[in-house]
């Protein structure tokens, strides 16, 4: 039989439902609508959604499985127990007589509270909140030259999953709160499973896993209160980090705009350490892995950041599952920036084994290697999302790990957590896990063992098994290490001498940025800082500041109320990378949120005609009115996504305002704060309220018919820039859209100019 290709039926799926008019807007609940009257009928349960996946259909042993995922899920049309008895009611104990005691003979209640009691696993200790999705990996053979890792050579198409995160927050924390993100990818290669276990930041706060808890302990929430949950913006973080100045680095980049990612689409992700990759004819070379979006690298400004963590703390996990069941397919190219492999494991004097410092681009050039899509959500959270287990020591042949001391912590921690996490050390075998490549294993037994293991000796020499399973030379595919030559040397605490310099590459990013950039990231400090209690450890932090830049140092002492200190150091003198701004060019704008503000009153084909356009540029628009239900009847009717009431601005990425809407007969405070005292306005204050975000968090906004009049209400420039208005809506939106190719205009603000 013809192994089905569950990415292609995927998409097939995907294209299939684009063609389904009433289901463009994202976000049903399931695959087939409810009916208002509770069903009588029974039926087996729906097919998972179009745009959704499970896990490929592989045993626990790496073999294909020819099962549908249909027949791998639940079956049949009546409720039954995990023993597969059908059942007669869930709905009441067994007692004896309707006011009498419940009977300990009943094993249904007695099934279905134990798995109920016992549903939730430990958390992640870090990165505990994320989302997730499967996908395929197109490799362009560009890697062939330095690896012979087969998913990398020419053509290669490689299922994958990969997993985004926030460190610090709980599994039920925010997603915008200022933090590293992570980017966890599992290619489900031929030769094994690969992990690509990084961040959304290049470089990490520390250069040795024997500090991994210390600076975890700082970020979590103060210990006697739990407070505050899923950010930095607290005293313990700001003690350590100043403390140990090796952590400035990540600090910085966590005050930047990465720290407040608009979407898991627009992220960069980077390997951090240096991998050593080795040629088929056993030639090494030291790379870097990097991840580029398609989507260009966007981020949310801060204000943003917090309103949406109180009006959709799931923004990014929304926002991912939304683009992709809309068919705008995230992409990202994997890159890699190559290093001769050269004792000294260094490049232009960087320190490739030092975690927090990076290459600049412009000195080693990010190769395309292949291109990643991500095409289907998850089916089931829990069996997909929360169980999936990462491994930086998941490794394929062609691909190896460097001396890099943090790596080596890592090396032991992922396989250790999942231990408690997970139950045991058979995780491998849940079906997210399970490789694609057939295993021959001598591990046995333990908790949740699914696979049955024939032979009877499960041990190596042996001649009753045939002396079965045999060894694998690099020929045969087997993973060989590199035989790297260890220098002579003695056993000791320390680290090298270049991991001593701290501030060199903290000046290098900060030179790097934009002036507006620079400015969001003045406001981060201050912001955090001022958050901070104690006095002395806001002092500190402004010693550390000093050491970066003398400007970025005395603006944010001046927020704090402070003396600005000296540097002890004569500041570094660095080349900037301009390749680490995120602005300033143009992107496209595949899968982001317009709102078009309406009302009935107005030109309701024109309305249509926009939406349409919207739609059609793989955008999705949401139609924002007075009240729910449709704006007009019959044929013509637009159908509204959002109302006044539920709408907030942070939700769209650009603003159309078709006309001006008088003010909503629920356009008062006491219905809806957001309304305020609406008495005496001709427009609903809402609208104003959302325009006046969409301006200050420098989004487009568009306008035709009489939108001035709620523009200038609003107190907003009809000729500010980045504000367009005009007779025709279409022609509205293409400028606006272009002006979201650049993702804000930041010309709006212009940042003052800072002394050199
Ligand atoms: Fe992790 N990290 N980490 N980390 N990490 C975990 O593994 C750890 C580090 C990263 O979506 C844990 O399964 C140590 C760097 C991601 O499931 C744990 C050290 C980078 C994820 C762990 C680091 C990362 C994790 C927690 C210092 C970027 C989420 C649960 C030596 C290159 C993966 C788990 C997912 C998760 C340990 C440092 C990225 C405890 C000891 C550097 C993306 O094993």
């Amino acid at each position: 039989m013809e192994k089905s290709n569950p990415v292609r039926e995927a998409i097939d799926k995907i294209a299939d439902k684009l063609s389904d008019h009433h289901a463009e807007i994202p976000g049903r609940p399931g695959s087939e609508p409810p009916t208002v009257e509770e069903p009588t009928e029974p039926r087996g349960p729906l097919r998972p959604k179009p745009d959704q996946r499970g896990p490929d259909p592989y045993s626990p042993t790496g073999q294909a499985v020819d099962v549908t995922p249909e027949e791998r899920a639940q079956g049949g049309e009546y409720l039954t127990t995990a023993q597969g008895l059908r059942l007669a009611d869930t709905d009441h104990s067994l007692k004896a007589g309707p006011r009498g005691p419940v009977l300990l003979q009943d094993h249904h209640l007695r099934e279905k509270i134990m798995h109920f009691d016992h549903e939730r696993i430990p958390e992640r200790v870090v990165h505990a909140r994320g989302a997730a999705a499967h996908g395929v990996f197109q490799s362009y053979g560009t890697a062939a030259s330095v690896t012979r890792a087969a998913f990398l050579a020419k053509g290669a198409e490689t299922p994958v999953f990969v997993r985004f995160s926030t460190v610090l927050g709980s599994r039920g924390s925010a997603d915008t709160v200022r933090d590293t993100r992570g980017f966890a990818t599992k290619f489900y290669t031929a030769e094994g499973v690969f992990d690509l276990v990084g961040n959304n930041i290049p470089v990490f706060f520390i250069q040795d896993a024997i500090k991994f808890p210390d600076v975890i302990h700082a970020g979590k929430p103060h210990p006697d209160r739990e407070i505050p949950q899923a950010q930095s913006a607290h005293d313990t973080f700001w003690d350590f980090v100043s403390l140990h100045t090796e952590a400035t680095h990540h600090t910085l980049w966590n005050m930047s705009d990465r720290g407040i990612p608009r979407s898991y689409r627009t992220m960069e992700g980077f390997g951090v350490h240096t991998f050593r990759l080795v040629d088929a004819e056993g030639a090494t070379a030291l790379v870097k892995f990097h991840w580029k979006p398609k989507a260009g690298v966007h981020s949310l400004v801060w204000e943003e950041a917090q309103l949406i963590s109180g009006a959709d703390p799931d923004f990014h996990r929304r926002d991912l599952a939304d683009a992709i069941e809309a068919g705008a397919h995230p992409q990202w190219e994997l890159g890699i920036q190559v290093f001769p492999d050269t004792p000294e494991q260094t490049f232009e004097g960087i320190d490739l084994l030092d975690p927090t410092k990076i290459v600049p681009e412009e000195l080693a050039p990010v190769q395309p290697v292949g291109l990643l899509i991500l095409n289907a959500n998850p089916v089931n959270y829990f069996a997909e999302t929360e169980q999936v287990a990462f491994h930086v020591g998941h490794l394929v042949p062609g691909i190896d790990v460097t001396d890099d001391p943090l790596l080596a912590g890592r090396l032991f921690s992922y396989l250790d957590t999942q231990i408690t996490r997970l139950g045991g050390p058979n995780f491998g075998q849940i079906p997210i896990n399970r490789t694609h490549a057939p295993v021959n294993d001598m591990l046995r037994d333990s908790f949740h063992q699914d696979a049955v293991h024939a032979g009877v000796a499960p041990y190596k020499p042996n001649s009753l098994d045939g002396g079965c399973p045999f060894f694998a030379g690099a020929r045969e595919g087997g993973y060989v290490e590199t035989p790297v030559q260890v220098a002579a040397s003695r056993k000791v605490r320390e680290a090298p001498a270049s991991f001593a310099d701290h501030f060199s590459q903290p000046r290098l990013f900060w030179l790097s940025l934009s002036p507006v950039e620079r400015e969001h990231v003045i406001a981060a400090y201050t912001f955090e800082l001022g958050k901070v209690y104690e006095q002395a450890i806001k002092e500190r932090n402004l010693r550390v500041l000093a050491e970066i830049d003398p400007y970025l140092c005395e603006q944010v002492a001046q927020g704090l109320g402070l003396p600005v200190p000296k540097p002890v150091n004569s500041l570094p003198s660095v080349t900037p990378s301009p390749a680490l701004s995120q602005v300033g060019k143009s992107w496209p704008t595949t899968g982001r949120v317009i709102g078009i503000v309406a009302d009935g009153a107005g030109d309701l084909a024109a309305v249509e005609a926009v939406r349409q356009a919207v739609l059609g540029g793989g955008m999705v628009p949401l139609v924002i009115a007075p009240t729910g239900g449709t704006l007009g009847s019959g044929d013509d009717a637009v159908t509204v996504q959002r109302t006044f009431t539920t709408a907030r601005s942070v939700e769209f990425d650009a603003l159309l305002l078709a006309g001006t809407p008088e003010p909503g007969r629920d356009a008062n405070g006491a219905r809806d704060a957001k309304a305020g005292n609406a008495t005496a306005a001709r427009t609903d204050p809402r609208v104003l309220l959302m325009l006046g975000e969409a301006f200050r968090h420098a989004k487009p906004i568009g306008g035709w018919a009489d939108a001035t009049q709620a523009l200038t209400a609003a107190g907003i420039d009809p000729s500010a820039p980045g504000v367009v208005v005009g007779d025709n809506g279409e022609a509205v939106l293409e400028e606006v859209v272009r002006l979201l190719g650049g993702h804000r205009v930041w010309e709006r603000f212009p940042a003052p100019v800072e002394p050199v």
